[in-house]
């Protein structure tokens, strides 16, 4: 693979790997901003990093009424209304770190840090689809691809997902070419990518060049072969691959919470700052905290939440005794779920959700 055309990547960011570049901000540096400036945005990539010319840009639509049709970017920009949606990405391997240490994950070791709450402009997937007549008849799956580059398991990058949420304007699916009131930078898929909220970052198909409406769920390595969570008795590649067939491709992360910051002020008290996200069961509606290992919780002032799909960020102070401890965090959202002390295992080390951990 070709990596000699990466564009310059931020130097604030904690490298897990240069080819392809893998890198994620400290969850302490993240808490500090309720929007994530650019340079604070985590990089996951299967492979190399590319810049596009703008003018020259393009995206097919495959499989609809009317037969194949191409727009020019300029073009769509021009003819479907700006919308604009705050949302947080989030990749599904976040703190798989911590999962590995219960037992061997394959994945990049990720902290917990692959997670940006960002402000995404662009054209609604749902104006897109109506504006070229597509009926939910046959077509039940919306596939995204990007050709640009060849990836680590695939010719291309992919994912899709179901028509009925593509087609609605309840799940703000855009087609996005802003970031953050900026263009796109090529780093985070621009010109353009597929904003999904709600879901795990693999669904985010950056540099997207051709959708795909179709019967089926897209075939690529990434919507098929990988983002699934296994039963824990799954622990190898090979027993692996007799059973992806058998499980669903992931979506909505689980509800989360993370400590990212631990500050020791006067007279015992500590002061404690992270983020929570919602599962699929709506959103966050408060964090709390426990000194105690989890006999007497304290609740969290929420500083930030906005709309369906941002990230809330939280912080509280507590009373930290002695030299050194350990405290830890849970969410509860809108109908009463509450985050487990436990993160179950996987092999691909995806969805790690239990108690957030600090440590003074
Ligand atoms: N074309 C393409 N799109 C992609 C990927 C990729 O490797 N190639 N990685 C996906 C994954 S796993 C995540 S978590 C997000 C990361 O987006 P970011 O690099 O802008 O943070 O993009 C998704 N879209
Ligand atoms: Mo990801």
């Amino acid at each position: 693979m070709d990596y000699s055309q990466e564009p310059p990547h931020s130097e604030l960011l904690l490298v897990q790997a240069l080819e392809p570049f893998n890198a994620e901000p400290p969850a302490a540096a993240l808490v500090e901003f309720s929007q994530t400036p650019e340079d604070l945005v985590y990089c996951r990539n299967h492979g190399p990093v590319r810049e596009f010319d703008q003018d020259s840009y393009t995206i097919t639509i495959k499989g609809g009424p009317k037969g194949d049709v191409i727009y020019y970017l300029r073009d769509l920009v021009q003819a479907f209304e700006k919308s604009e949606v705050v949302a947080a990405l989030q990749c599904a391997g976040n703190r798989r770190k911590e999962m590995g240490a219960i037992k061997l994950v394959h994945g990049v070791a990720w902290a917990d840090g692959v997670i940006a709450n960002c402000k995404w402009g662009g054209v609604r997937l749902c104006d897109l689809l109506a504006h070229i007549g597509v009926h939910p008849t046959e077509i039940k799956h919306v596939w995204f691809e990007s050709h640009a580059t060849l990836c680590q398991d695939d010719e291309s990058y992919g994912a899709s997902v179901s028509l009925d949420r593509a087609m609605s304007r309840d799940y703000d699916i855009l087609l996005a070419y802003e970031m953050n009131d900026e263009p796109l930078s090529a780093e985070h898929g621009g010109p353009l990518r597929v904003v999904v909220p709600g879901y795990l970052g693999a669904r985010w198909v950056k540099w997207v060049d051709t959708i795909v409406l179709s019967p089926q769920e897209c075939p690529n390595f990434y919507q098929q072969r990988d983002y699934k969570i296994l039963p824990p008795d799954v622990e190898t590649k090979a027993a692996a691959a007799l059973l992806w067939d058998k499980f669903p491709s992931m979506t909505y992360l689980p509800l989360n919470s993370v400590v990212g910051s631990i500050t020791r002020l006067p007279e015992n008290r500590i002061q404690v700052k992270g983020y929570a996200m919602p599962g699929s069961s709506g959103n966050v509606s408060r964090v709390e905290v426990t000194v105690d290992g989890g006999e007497t919780w304290e609740k969290a002032r929420t500083t930030y939440q906005h709309g369906k799909w941002s990230w809330t960020l939280w912080d509280v102070e507590v009373n930290g005794v002695g030299e050194s401890g350990t405290l830890y965090s849970r969410a509860v959202d809108e109908s009463g779920d509450v985050q487990r002390r436990e993160g179950v295992w996987n092999l691909r080390g995806v969805a790690y959700s239990a108690w957030g951990v600090g440590k003074w």
